[in-house]
């Protein structure tokens, strides 16, 4: 009888079943079930279940965040039955992703999973302040700290938790695990963490040991123990170097200024950037490739702007843009502000930290509440589209170089309002609400791209449809809740006017097929993880024989290295640049193409970066693209 009890938990989980999971809880306890056992081997049982499916690429992110909906829905019952009974005490986890960083989806499920495994998780959310994580973790006495970072310039914060943990001699008093996709074990031990894993379950896992060894807690949060803790750290932390914080990016911007007002632009070359990218997307014949690290943000460096004037007015962006494109000399110039203009329309603040790139919170929660805004002056769609109009001109005038506008697409945008875990849930919960809230977003994009058009705003318009990433969602669903909006409606609207349909993605394992052949798409910025190859990244090799007779390919150099001004970083650049050209021009011959690539960086160059990088790669193209051509 209990067996079944159990089972029926884990399959109440498994299905994502947050009603029955509750009535099972309380079914278990009326039937004697031991409420630990019914938690472990029931609920956590089940999310062990789909989460090792997720892992087997049978499951996407929405059915793992509803099974986690169902597993809390089920411990809310159970758990505090298992006090009352005074059962084993529940090893305190302090858990969030780290200061400048809103990607919350990763750090959710390894909540889940050390739930699952017995912890009391304590979620402190995403972009979490560095002292937050201590604070919370001293008031509670944790066992474990829990860190997240999605992003190269992020995962240091982590770093600066770690110190502060060891100056207040707290450090040994619990377990750290870091995680999330750039973190390797190599980082984690670099900084002093215990440990780090490749996805959640592996995580909760080993955090489940790792607690056990921990001394009891009155001891391991005794005064005597803190303060050895600070004499035992203090040498290591005064080893540590202490250099004030330079802005890397202005410092850089500086030293290139300096560079070309003495030389000027190193060689004159053949054809004007225009030509040369017009050509190469239609495949014709070139002087040499084209190349655009996608800076954009990070340019406002060399106007000495701040990333909110940047961000939301006409003259920063365009001066931004043009120095930029002047000092670097890049082929084109894709002016991607934020991903939170056409959010921030429908009535959902952003926050715009100087370093990072902003992000937009205080979503709203009622679907009901969600109206198409009047594209008018004073929104940001129209104030972008007014900017992007002044920086085309200017660009186009005096640098020949071709402006590509950009905005947000419809499930974007809706994610960014309303919080993405939200929306991906609702997906499967209540489809035909979302599905009506995607058209009020594709409502409200078409029209921007219409003004874009009719102002005449942009040489061609990209636009960011992230949510195809196929570890997140089925192609299925993506086409249900964004590709057929994309297609039958946004895309028509590019045909009306002869434009070119755009696509940067944000992510590496895309449903390409839906993206680019369905869609017609004529230009693709990617980006390629090595290390996600067996889970769908593609690289040139993959994309130009598949694609290469509709669509101009734009990637690969890894973003993650433009972070790296260091001389062995742009060296890592300037040689990855190099190996890709080489590579990919014979590809191009081998499918009977000629120029049909754009040299890019993945994803866009964060705004707190070094600009050398950015120039390390321009020039690499510029120094050895015209030999490889005519070769
Ligand atoms: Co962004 N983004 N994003 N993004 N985004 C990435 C992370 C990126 C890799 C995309 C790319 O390169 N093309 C890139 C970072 C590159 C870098 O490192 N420099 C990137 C960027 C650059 C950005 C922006 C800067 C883009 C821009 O505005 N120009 C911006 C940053 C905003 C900010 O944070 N300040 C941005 C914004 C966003 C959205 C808001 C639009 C959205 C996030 C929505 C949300 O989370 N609420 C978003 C998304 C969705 C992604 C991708 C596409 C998917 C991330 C995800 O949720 N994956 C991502 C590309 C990619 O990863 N392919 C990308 C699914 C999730 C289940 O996996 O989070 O990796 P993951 O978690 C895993 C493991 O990592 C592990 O377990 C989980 C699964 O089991 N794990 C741990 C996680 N935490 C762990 C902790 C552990 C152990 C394991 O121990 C403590």
């Amino acid at each position: 009888m209990a067996a079944d009890i159990l089972n029926q938990l884990a399959e109440a989980v498994v299905d994502g079943d947050d009603d029955l999971a509750e009535e099972l809880a309380y079914k278990a306890l009326e039937e004697g079930v031991d409420p630990y056992d019914a938690i472990v081997n029931g609920l956590a049982r089940g999310m062990a279940i789909v989460s090792d499916q997720y892992e087997k690429g049978e499951a996407f992110v929405p059915h793992l965040l509803l099974a986690s909906g169902a597993m809390y829905a089920g411990m809310d019952i159970l758990s505090p039955e298992m006090a009352k009974e005074g059962e084993a005490m529940q090893a305190v986890g302090v858990i969030g992703t780290i200061e400048g960083d809103v990607h919350d989806i990763g750090k959710n499920l390894v909540k889940t999973m050390l739930s699952a495994g017995g912890f009391e998780m304590i979620d402190l959310g995403a972009d979490v302040p560095i002292e937050k994580f201590v604070e919370t973790a001293k008031e509670r006495k944790a066992d474990l700290i829990s860190m997240s970072a999605l992003m190269t310039t992020t995962m240091t914060n982590m770093e600066k938790v770690i110190e502060i943990l060891q100056e207040e001699g707290i450090r040994d008093s619990m377990k750290v695990m870091v995680g999330g996709a750039p973190v390797s074990e190599e980082y984690a031990t670099g900084i002093g963490a215990d440990s780090t894993h490749p996805d959640a379950m592996h995580a909760s896992a080993w955090a489940s040991e790792a607690v056990k060894e921990l001394e009891p807690k009155a001891a391991r949060w005794s005064e005597e123990k803190i303060n050895l803790g600070k004499i035992k750290y203090r040498e290591i932390l005064a080893k540590k170097t202490v250099s004030d914080k330079v802005d890397i990016g202005l410092e850089t911007a500086n030293k290139i200024k300096e560079e070309f007002e003495s030389i000027g632009v190193k060689s004159k070359e053949e054809m004007t950037h225009i030509d040369r990218t017009v050509s190469a997307m239609s495949d014709k014949k070139v002087d040499r490739l084209p190349v655009y690290p996608l800076a954009c943000g990070v340019l406002r460096k060399f106007a000495g702007v701040n990333y909110r004037d940047y961000a939301t007015k006409a003259e920063p962006f365009t001066q931004s843009a043009f120095l930029g494109c002047k000092y670097l000399d890049l082929d084109m110039f894709v002016g991607l502000a934020d991903l939170s203009a056409t959010s921030a329309d429908f009535g959902c603040k952003i926050k715009y930290p100087e370093d990072d790139t902003p992000s937009s919170e205080g979503h709203i929660k009622d679907y009901e509440k969600i109206e198409v805004p009047e594209l008018k002056e004073g929104t940001r769609g129209y104030e972008l589209v007014m900017a992007s109009k002044m920086a085309k001109e200017k660009l186009n005038k005096e640098l020949n170089t071709p402006f590509v506008g950009f905005h947000e697409g419809p499930l974007l945008t809706l994610t960014q309002l309303m919080g993405a875990d939200r929306v991906l849930m609702d997906m499967k919960t209540q489809p035909d609400v979302v599905l009506e809230a995607v058209q009020k977003c594709t409502d409200y994009i078409c029209q921007l791209s219409e003004l874009f058009f009719n102002e005449d705003a942009c040489d061609a318009l990209c636009i960011d449809n992230l949510w195809s990433n196929n570890v997140i969602m089925s192609e299925q669903d993506y086409w249900k809740f964004d590709g057929k909006f994309v297609y039958d409606q946004h895309i028509p609207i590019f045909k009306k006017y002869n434009q070119p349909y755009i696509i940067h993605n944000c992510a590496d394992a895309v449903h390409f097929e839906t993206q680019i052949r369905k869609f017609g798409t004529s230009l693709y910025s990617y980006a390629y993880y090595e290390k996600s190859k067996d889970k769908g990244s593609q690289n040139y090799a993959d994309l130009i024989p598949k694609y290469g007779d509709i669509c101009c390919m734009m990637g690969e150099v890894n973003p993650v290295e433009f972070m790296d001004g260091s001389a062995a970083g742009v060296q890592k650049v300037k040689d990855d640049t190099k190996t890709l050209l080489e590579n990919v021009i014979p590809v191009l011959k081998e499918n009977g193409l000629q120029s049909k690539y754009v040299m890019s960086s993945g994803c866009e160059i964060p705004p707190g970066g070094p600009l050398t990088t950015v120039q390390a790669m321009v020039n690499v193209v510029k120094e050895l693209g015209p030999e490889l051509q005519k070769k």
